[in-house]
């Protein structure tokens, strides 16, 4: 019998990647989808899985709707992708960040629990929990020292996930992944801020890129190499923690320079530097040790930065030429 998943963020950018991944294992696969007045659908319209999904209307700060989006989907396994995810906008909506995003997951975590604690859980926990690094590479003994709200209630959501395991017995695996970027983006992050720039730039469509801290330094890998990872975690007989990345970090600086060499421009002459878009509290450098996922998990990252950079500016060309 095929089995049924739930994914919460359905709509988001890694929304869209496990549910095609899903697919293609030949799950049914379900979607709590946020009520929102314009099209938050693009992504799953843009991968051609939109038919393929069952979209719940629910929203995570709503635990009747969660237990009803358990019940319709009879899913075995659920996915908490569901979040305010953008660090920047969690210091203008702390109290929603902590709400959505921390206290959402307990939410789901708690309609398991009354429903059927034999369901699987995933937690989309963070490297930003990690913030103010203590250790030069970040594994899963690393202690957590959280910068921003956001990475504030990613640990709520962190501990709570190990604590309904602890407390429960329930298989709640949390997968503590590194920034993982890809042409389905949000346009607000880094990455594709400058990708969609630099194809604007190169069509003459746009003169100038205004980006805040580019020392900021990042393990940054493919969203769609990272959805495997957190299905696989949910394929072991125990539930556990596990870091997701590349082990390289690079800077904001050398990812701008990635995007606009490969469409021949120097990204000196077209990067402003902008206070706007400096942090409260700075997260300076992230570098992950995937070394337990790789071992337990035979999983490994395999796009590098420079191939997801261009593939993400390839995109965008595309994108803006269609305009
Ligand atoms: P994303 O693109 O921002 O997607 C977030 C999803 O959450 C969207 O589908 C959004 O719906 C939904 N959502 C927001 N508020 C909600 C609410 N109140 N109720 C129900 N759904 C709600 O994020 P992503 O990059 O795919 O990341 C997926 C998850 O992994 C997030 O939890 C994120 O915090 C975490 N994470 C991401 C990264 C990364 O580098 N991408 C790294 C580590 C952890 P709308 O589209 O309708 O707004
Ligand atoms: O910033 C610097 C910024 O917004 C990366 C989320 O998916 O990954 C993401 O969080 C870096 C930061 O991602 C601009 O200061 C410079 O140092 O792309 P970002 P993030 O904050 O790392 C983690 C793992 C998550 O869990 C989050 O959900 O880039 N930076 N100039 C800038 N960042 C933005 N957005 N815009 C700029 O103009």
């Amino acid at each position: 019998m095929a089995k049924s998943a739930l994914i919460t963020g359905i709509s988001g950018q890694d929304g869209g990647y496990l549910a095609r991944f899903l697919l293609g294992k030949g799950y049914h696969v379900s979607g709590l989808l946020a009520r929102r007045s314009s099209d938050s659908l693009w992504r799953l319209r843009e991968l051609g899985i939109l038919d393929e999904v069952r979209c719940i209307d629910g929203d995570l700060g709503d635990i009747s709707s969660i237990e009803r989006a358990l019940e319709v989907s009879e899913a075995t396994e659920v996915y908490n992708l569901g979040a305010q995810s953008f660090v920047a906008t969690s210091w203008q909506q702390p109290i929603l960040t902590a709400q959505v995003t921390g206290v959402g997951a307990l939410h789901v975590l708690e309609a398991i629990r009354r429903h059927d604690p034999k369901l699987r859980f995933y937690q989309a926990s963070t490297s930003e929990m990690f913030g103010l690094i203590q250790g030069e590479r970040q594994d899963e003994a690393t202690p957590f020292h959280p910068r921003s709200p956001y990475g504030v209630a990613k640990l709520f959501a962190h501990w709570t996930t190990v604590n309904y395991r602890e407390s429960f017995a329930i298989h709640a695996s949390s997968g503590i992944l590194f920034n993982h970027e890809s042409p389905l983006r949000g346009i607000e992050f880094v990455t594709r801020k400058v990708t969609d720039a630099v194809a604007r730039i190169k069509l003459g469509k746009q003169s100038e890129l205004r980006l805040g801290n580019i020392d900021a330094k990042r393990d940054w890998g493919f969203a769609g190499d990272y959805v495997e990872a957190m299905w696989l975690m949910l394929q072991q007989d125990k539930p556990d923690d596990y870091v997701i990345a590349t082990g390289r970090t690079t800077t904001v600086r050398d990812m701008c320079k990635i995007a606009f060499d490969h469409v021949g421009l120097d990204y000196r002459k077209f990067v402003v530097i902008d206070p706007k878009f400096f942090r409260p509290a700075e997260v300076d450098v992230l570098l992950g040790n995937p070394a337990k996922a790789n071992a337990a998990l035979g999983w490994r990252a395999k796009t590098d930065v420079a191939s997801l950079i261009q593939m993400m500016v390839d995109a965008d060309l595309q994108r803006v030429r269609r305009e």
